[in-house]
């Protein structure tokens, strides 16, 4: 039986970080392992990619790329393309955030040949039956196609299924002790739901799951986690879930499973400061006995009204009553905020600096990283834009250069208001981020330049980035 497995190819591009392949790992564990061979390969992990990829497609079913919006397009269009080269039958099929907005648009493209929008596993597990039978996707929901005489066929949108009815993720698919060693770290990344409840105008999630959110039973997260690190032997789980805390009840069976069956880790996951503000303190006592150690709470803006307009639907008093929280209970959190949205005053702004600025000071544990608004494909506040005349790249090429990860600011941020963030950002950091005896000096200056406001002649900081430039990330 084994050896008439056929395979499928899957293809992670290169980023800048080393979080897992979660998208390929849950798309090809749901295919039949019976009748199937999956092959992942990550472009970050190997060298020589585009040949070993190559070498690979011999026979298979078909290549599959996850793609999100910017950079990873490029490596995504360098390896199909190469692919196509190389066996110009050989369906290429791209999921994930960006074909999920823009399959019409992805399918421009010859090296492309059907798109999958939002969840994939079901899609995709069919897609591959249709090819490996030589049938037509015609009618494959969740799907687009370009077909013979290069119309394009959109099938209908497909629902968004229960997680607990997939296959389980195969860890054995990727190897995982080198994503430790780039990692610098034993631990594991798990996705335990997809989607989000939430309606926030900048973000792409509502128009990729809808509004909807699915989860796995909390019960088999436990048991998936314990009977992985038996195997894997990691330290920590980082959830990947956009809002792991939508529904309070699973944290409570989750974090109690995972202490009856011992399972020895620390966690982080993400909380939004309205759901942190609702849950019981019995249950963040719980979540903590259990090994949370830290939370990612998305802050976005440190102004109520800003808040509002881009339908947050939070107040920045809940964010410090959860930062509060932490804090007493000794958990470390990630507090991202965001400037220069389209029309973003001054005050708007400087109401930011001083929330960063008072979240920071709680705790040395607490970080608070500042990103610029960068106007993702399909959200609300992009559309508000585009009617009043700001442009979006309207081809893959266009997408691929739209630099998600150099730290530039976007067209609603002045050069003086750049230069000001980024040398409150590098002063806040020095300030208050744990440091060796021989830093007092540096750290005590940076304190005074923060309480007084005073960014002028960043004489340390010119010289620190000269001795030790930094990787720029948005
Ligand atoms: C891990 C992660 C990363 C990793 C990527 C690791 C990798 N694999 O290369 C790193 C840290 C590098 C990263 C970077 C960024 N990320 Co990121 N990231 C995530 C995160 C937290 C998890 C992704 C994941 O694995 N999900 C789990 C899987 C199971 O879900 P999924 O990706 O939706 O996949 C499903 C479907 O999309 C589909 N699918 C996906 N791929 C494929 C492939 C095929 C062939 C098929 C058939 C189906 C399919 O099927 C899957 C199963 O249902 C998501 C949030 C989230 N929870 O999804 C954000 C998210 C994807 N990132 C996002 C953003 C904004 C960024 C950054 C721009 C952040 C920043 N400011 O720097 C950067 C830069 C990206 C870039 N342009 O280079 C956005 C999406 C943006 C977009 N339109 O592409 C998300 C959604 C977060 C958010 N809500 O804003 N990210
Ligand atoms: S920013 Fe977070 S909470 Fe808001 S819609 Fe996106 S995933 Fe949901």
């Amino acid at each position: 039986m084994i050896a008439t497995r056929r395979k499928v190819v899957l293809y992670n591009p290169h980023a800048v970080f080393f979080t897992m392949p979660l998208a390929l790992l849950a798309v090809g564990s749901h295919l039949d392992p019976e009748r199937y061979e999956v092959v992942i390969i990550d472009g970050r992990l190997d060298p020589d990619a585009e040949r070993t990829l190559v070498s690979q497609l011999h026979d298979a079913v078909c290549l599959g790329v996850t793609v999100l919006t910017g950079a990873p397009i490029s490596d995504a269009l360098r390896i199909s393309r190469a692919a196509k080269a190389a066996h110009p039958q050989l369906p290429v099929v791209w999921g994930g955030w960006h074909p999920s907005m823009f399959g019409i648009e992805c399918l421009a493209e010859p090296c492309v040949d059907v798109t999958v929008q939002g969840q994939g596993e079901a899609t995709f597990a069919e897609i591959v039956e249709r090819l490996a039978a030589g049938d037509s996707l015609e009618g494959c929901a969740g799907c687009m196609v370009r077909l013979p005489d290069g119309r394009v066929l959109k099938n209908p949108a497909r629902p968004l299924l229960p997680l607990d009815s997939f296959r389980p993720h195969d860890y054995g698919l990727i190897p995982v002790e080198r994503y430790f060693e780039l990692k610098g770290k034993r631990q594991l990344d798990y996705i335990s739901s997809q989607g989000c409840n939430f309606r926030c105008a900048f973000c792409s999630d509502p128009f990729v799951y809808g509004r909807e959110w699915v989860g796995i039973d909390p019960q088999n997260v436990a048991l998936a986690l314990r009977d992985l690190q038996a195997r894997y032997g990691f330290t920590d789980v980082n959830f990947q879930d956009e809002t792991f805390f939508t529904r309070r009840d699973r944290v409570q069976a989750l974090a109690q499973r995972l202490i009856d069956e011992k399972v020895e880790i620390t966690w982080a996951a993400t909380m939004r400061a309205d759901q942190g503000m609702r849950l019981p303190q019995e249950l963040w006592a719980l979540a903590k006995r259990s090994g949370l150690r830290r939370l990612l709470v998305g802050v976005e803006s440190g102004d109520n009204a800003m808040l509002k307009r881009i339908k947050k639907d939070i107040k920045i008093e809940q964010v410090y009553e959860v930062a509060r929280r932490m804090q007493e209970m000794k958990i470390a959190g990630n507090f991202p905020f965001i400037v220069g949205f389209p029309d973003e005053t001054d005050e708007s702004v400087a109401a930011t600096i001083a929330c960063v600025k008072r979240l920071r000071a709680m705790s040395p544990d607490f970080e608070t990283p500042i990103f610029y608004f960068k106007p993702y494909p399909g959200s609300a506040i992009v559309l508000e834009a585009v009617s009043k005349g700001f442009r979006l790249p309207d081809n893959l090429s266009e997408w691929s250069q739209f630099d998600f990860v150099a730290g530039l600011p976007g067209p609603w941020v002045s050069g003086t208001k750049y230069q000001l963030i980024e040398r409150f950002k590098f002063f806040q950091e020095l300030a208050w981020r744990r440091t060796s005896a021989g830093w007092d000096l540096l750290q005590r200056l940076a304190r005074f330049r923060c309480r007084r406001d005073e960014y002028r002649w960043p004489i340390e900081m010119n010289l620190l980035n000269w001795l030790q430039p930094r990787e720029r990330l948005s």
